[in-house]
């Protein structure tokens, strides 16, 4: 786990992962982005016990500010589809990952920032947290999957003009809006982050997969997301865990899961 652009930090099973190029905002270059994709598709899944992860940004000022403009003008003519696709398998991997994943926003979420932020499963944000679409501004349009997450988390008309004006809202209009759950004082996100991780994992782990699985498969129109919710409930039916939080309920007791 060599990491150029990330720091990351496990502690109690809670990984923290920092985009870390704070004299750019944070912003998503190359490098960066194969750095979270390893995170996402390998190095994470072999940690131990893992709870979930948190992704926040270095410093206080930036979440993460968009995808890196700088590199934007090496794309070769031709290559645009297929440099669309890899992002998108990016943010899947975020999306997918078995276990909760937080984003604690702690600053600007622009662009290829706020698609992050989206992937995440779930988002809370600082009281200074900034949050936008504006790569109009720049002549093309979210392209790590933000014009569909946008609409599925605040709705179309919201969605639909935050994306055509580039105009920025704030941490309390996206808590109004959904975009987030919760905005806390600047310099409390990872810790709220962290509140809400250990008490998902007192949670069914193999529960807690099932659900975001079945969740993903709602917005997945090649998916049938009621039938991957009654696979998913067929699954956890079949773990002792299943038996061992209903046997705790009934016995008056906290449920004792070993992720079995
Ligand atoms: N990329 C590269 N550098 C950035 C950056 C970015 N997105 N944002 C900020 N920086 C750099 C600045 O250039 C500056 O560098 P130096 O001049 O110091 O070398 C440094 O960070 C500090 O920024 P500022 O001096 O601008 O700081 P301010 O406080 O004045 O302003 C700001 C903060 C966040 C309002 C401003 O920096 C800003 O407007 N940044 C750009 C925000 C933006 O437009 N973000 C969206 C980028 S487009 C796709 C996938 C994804 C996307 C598209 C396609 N495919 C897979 C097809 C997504 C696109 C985007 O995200």
């Amino acid at each position: 786990m060599m990491y150029t652009n990330l720091l990351l930090e496990v502690q109690e099973g809670i990984a923290v992962l920092t985009i870390n190029r704070p004299k750019a905002l944070n912003a998503l270059n190359a490098q960066t982005l194969q750095e979270i994709h390893q995170f996402f598709t390998k190095d994470g899944l072999a940690i131990k016990d893992l709870k979930g992860v948190i992704v926040t940004g270095a410093g206080e000022k930036s979440f993460v500010a968009g995808a890196d403009i700088s590199e934007f003008l090496k794309l070769e003519k031709g290559k645009g589809k297929a440099f669309a696709m890899k992002g998108h398998d990016i943010f899947f991997a975020i999306e997918r990952f078995p276990k909760p994943v937080i984003a604690a926003v702690n600053g600007y979420a622009l662009g290829g920032g706020c698609e992050l932020a989206m992937a995440c499963h779930i988002r809370v944000a600082g009281e200074k947290a900034r949050f936008g679409q504006p790569e109009v501004n720049l002549g093309i349009l979210p392209g790590y999957g933000g014009t569909q997450r946008l609409i599925q988390l605040i709705g179309k008309g919201k969605a639909i003009e935050m994306m055509l004006t580039a105009d920025m809202i704030g941490a309390e209009e996206a808590l109004r809006l959904g975009l987030v759950t919760h905005v806390i004082p600047l310099g409390q996100e990872v810790a709220k982050a962290k509140e809400i991780l250990q008490k998902i994992a007192t949670k069914g782990p193999v529960a807690v997969t099932k659900v975001i699985e079945a969740v993903n498969a709602y917005f997945n129109y090649l998916a049938d997301g009621y039938n991957a919710e009654a696979d998913g409930f067929s699954d956890c039916t079949e773990t002792t865990d299943f038996k061992e939080g209903a046997a705790a309920f009934l016995e008056k007791r906290k449920a004792n899961f070993k992720g079995e």
